[in-house]
C-alpha cells in the first residue's frame, strides 16, 4: 500500500470514528489536517436503501407473515398498513437483522397491503428509507361446513356456510383425485348445483371460500365434504345418519328406523357368504333390510384377538360387507363381538388398534356404523368397566371419523341399558345397545326399554332373536311380533340374528342354503326367516 492509500483510509476511518462517537461532522476541526471537506458526511449518506418484501408470503385465517430482504447497514424497519385511507404505522422492528412480520389479529379472507421502511440510527437520529413498494396479501377464508344437500336423480344440490372472500370453489372427486368443477364468484351465493350425474351412482363433493391477494394468489380456506348416493337405495335417501333426542335421524332430522340382518360369526365355516352383493341386494329389495350387521367375534376359536391371520381375515371380510354395501346403498355395521371375554377391557388395547384402523379407513363413508362391544356380561356394569371402555374408544374413533354413530353394548348381554340412565357418554353420536331373545327376555325386559326410550336414552336393538337365547329352540312367533310393535312405534331399529344356515332356531336359511346367491321369496327361509322377512317387508312398504 503506497503512502497515499494508507493516508486516504486512515481519514475514512477516522471520519467513521468521529461519527460514531458523535462528533459534530465538520464542526471545530480547528487546523486538523486529516479533516478534508470531501469526507464530510451528510444526512444522505446514511439514507438506507429501499426494502424489497419477498414475493411469498404466509397466511391463516387471521394473520399474515411477510419477510423482506436485507437492507445492509439498517438498524431496524418499521412496517404500515393500508386501511384503505391511509398508510398506518404498525410496527417497529428494533433489528436490521429480523426480516420478517407477522401482523396477526385479522380478519378472515381479507385483503390486507403493507409497506416496509428501513431505518438507520446515527447520533440518536433516525435516518429513514424510501418505503418498499405496496405489497398485496391476504389472509385465508374460513372453514366452510356443507350443511344441507338436496338432490335428484341426476344432480346434487350443495348449500354451504356463508365465509369471508371472493367466493367459492366447488370440487367433486373423480377417477381418483379431486376436479374443481366450479368457482362462485360471489361470497353471497352459498349453493351450487352438480348435474349431469348419474343414479344410483355414489359422488364426493367438497367446498370451500377463498379470497385472492388481487396479484395472483388464491388464499383458500379449509373444505368442507359431503359424500351422497343418488338413487331410491335406503342410503341415497337417507344419507348420514346421526342421534336426535332418543331416536336415529336421517340426513335431513327425520327419524330413521334400522332393519338389519346380522351375520352369524364371519371367521366361521361360510357365514361371511352372505356378504356378496348379490345376497345384500335381495337382502335389501326382497326382504326390506337396509342394514348389514358383521359379527366378528372377539375371542372365540378363530376370533379378531386369536391370531394375526384370523384379524386380517376377518378384517377382509369387513371390508367385503362395507364396500358391498355402500354399492348398494345399505348401512354396514362393525361389530366387535365380545361375547366370551366378558369384560370389554379384556382386549381393549386391541380393539383401539381395529377401530383407529376402522376410522382411519371409513371416516368419509356414510354407511358405516361402529358397533364397540356386542355383549359385555361375566358381572361387568355400567359404571364398573364399560363406561370407561366405551369412552375410549369413542375418543379413539373420533379421532378421525367425527360423526358416525356408535352403538355401545350394555351390561348383561346388552340387557342394562337402565344404568346409562343419566350417566351417558358426552358424544352425541353414541347409541345404547340393548338385546333380546323372544323367548328369554319378555315384558320386565320391554317395561325397561320404554322407560329408557321414554327418558330420551337413544336405544338400538343391535341383536335379537326369534327364539330362546341360547340362539336355538322355543321360536316364539308371538312374542317377537309384540317387541318388533313396541320397537315400530317408537321408531326404534332392531337387527336380527342371523343371515345364516346353521341348522338352530335362530337362523333365517335352511341348513345347505348357498349364503353366496340367495334367493328372493320363502323357498330358503326358516320359521325365524320367514316372519323376519314378512315383518321387514311390511314396514319397507312392499
Ligand atoms: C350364538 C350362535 C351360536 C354360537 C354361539 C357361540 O347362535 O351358533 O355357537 O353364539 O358363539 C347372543 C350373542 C350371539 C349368540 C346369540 C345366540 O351375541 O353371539 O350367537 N346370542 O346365543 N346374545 C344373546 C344370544
Amino acid at each position: 500500500m503506497n503512502f497515499v492509500k494508507k493516508l486516504t483510509a486512515f481519514m475514512l476511518s477516522a471520519a467513521a470514528a468521529a461519527a460514531v462517537m458523535g462528533y459534530a461532522q465538520g464542526a471545530d476541526s480547528g487546523s486538523n489536517i486529516f479533516q478534508p471537506s470531501s469526507v464530510i458526511c451528510s444526512a444522505a449518506d446514511y439514507t438506507p436503501a429501499k426494502v424489497t418484501v419477498k414475493a411469498d408470503y404466509s397466511c391463516t385465517t387471521n394473520a399474515v407473515r411477510i419477510n423482506w430482504n436485507k437492507v445492509s447497514g439498517a438498524s431496524g424497519y418499521r412496517v404500515y398498513r393500508y386501511n384503505g385511507k391511509n398508510w398506518v404505522k404498525i410496527a417497529t422492528i428494533h433489528s436490521g437483522s429480523t426480516t420478517t412480520y407477522r401482523n396477526s389479529g385479522l380478519s378472515s379472507g381479507t385483503l390486507y397491503q403493507y409497506k416496509v421502511k428501513a431505518y438507520k440510527k446515527v447520533n440518536g437520529t433516525n435516518y429513514w428509507g424510501e418505503a418498499s413498494e405496496a405489497k398485496y396479501t391476504s389472509t385465508k377464508s374460513k372453514a366452510v361446513t356443507i350443511t344441507s344437500t338436496s338432490q335428484t336423480t341426476s344432480a346434487v344440490r350443495l348449500n354451504w356456510t356463508k365465509q369471508t372472500g371472493n367466493g367459492y370453489q366447488v370440487f367433486q372427486y373423480k377417477s381418483g383425485s379431486w376436479v374443481k368443477i366450479a368457482t362462485v364468484r360471489d361470497v353471497n351465493t352459498t349453493t351450487y348445483r352438480v348435474s349431469g350425474l348419474s343414479n344410483n351412482t355414489e359422488y364426493q363433493f367438497k367446498v370451500r371460500a377463498y379470497r385472492t391477494d388481487t396479484k395472483g394468489r388464491v388464499n383458500a380456506g379449509t373444505c368442507g365434504y359431503v359424500r351422497r348416493m343418488l338413487g331410491s337405495s335406503p342410503l341415497a335417501k337417507n344419507g348420514p345418519l346421526s342421534v336426535s333426542g332418543a331416536n336415529i335421524v336421517n340426513m335431513k332430522g327425520a327419524k330413521f328406523q334400522i332393519r338389519g340382518m346380522s351375520t352369524h360369526g364371519i371367521m366361521w365355516e361360510n357365514f361371511s357368504d352372505i356378504l356378496t352383493k348379490e345376497s345384500l341386494k335381495v337382502l335389501r329389495d326382497d326382504w326390506g333390510v337396509n342394514t348389514i350387521r358383521m359379527a366378528m367375534y372377539t375371542e372365540e376359536w378363530g376370533g379378531y384377538t386369536t391370531g394375526s391371520s384370523y384379524a386380517s381375515q376377518a378384517k377382509a371380510k369387513v371390508n367385503q360387507g362395507v364396500e358391498n354395501a355402500r354399492s348398494l346403498g345399505m348401512y354396514a355395521i362393525i361389530d366387535w363381538h365380545i361375547l366370551q371375554d366378558g369384560n370389554p377391557q379384556k382386549h381393549q388395547s386391541e380393539a383401539v388398534a381395529f377401530f383407529t384402523e376402522m376410522s382411519k379407513k371409513y371416516k368419509d363413508y356414510n354407511n358405516v356404523i361402529y358397533e364397540i362391544c356386542n355383549e359385555p356380561n361375566g358381572g361387568v356394569t355400567w359404571t364398573g368397566q364399560i363406561k370407561s371402555y366405551c369412552n375410549t374408544l369413542v375418543k379413539t374413533i373420533r379421532k378421525y371419523d367425527p360423526d358416525a354413530i356408535i352403538i355401545c353394548g350394555t351390561g348383561t348381554w346388552s340387557q342394562d341399558i337402565d344404568q346409562v340412565i343419566g350417566n351417558r357418554l358426552s358424544d352425541k353420536n353414541c347409541v345404547y345397545a340393548l338385546h333380546f331373545y323372544a323367548n328369554t327376555h319378555t315384558d320386565w325386559l320391554r317395561s325397561r326399554f320404554t322407560t329408557c326410550y321414554n327418558s330420551g336414552l337413544p336405544v338400538i336393538v343391535s341383536e335379537f332373536g326369534t327364539c330362546d337365547a341360547s340362539g336355538n329352540g322355543g321360536f316364539n312367533a308371538s312374542q317377537t311380533k309384540t317387541w318388533l310393535s313396541l320397537l315400530d312405534s317408537k321408531n326404534v331399529g332392531y337387527i336380527n340374528w342371523s343371515a345364516c344356515g346353521k341348522s338352530e332356531t335362530a337362523s333365517a336359511f335352511l341348513s345347505g342354503t348357498n349364503l353366496k346367491a340367495i334367493k328372493s321369496g320363502t323357498s330358503q327361509l326358516t320359521e325365524s326367516g320367514k316372519l323376519i322377512r314378512s315383518w321387514y317387508r311390511s314396514r319397507a312398504g312392499k
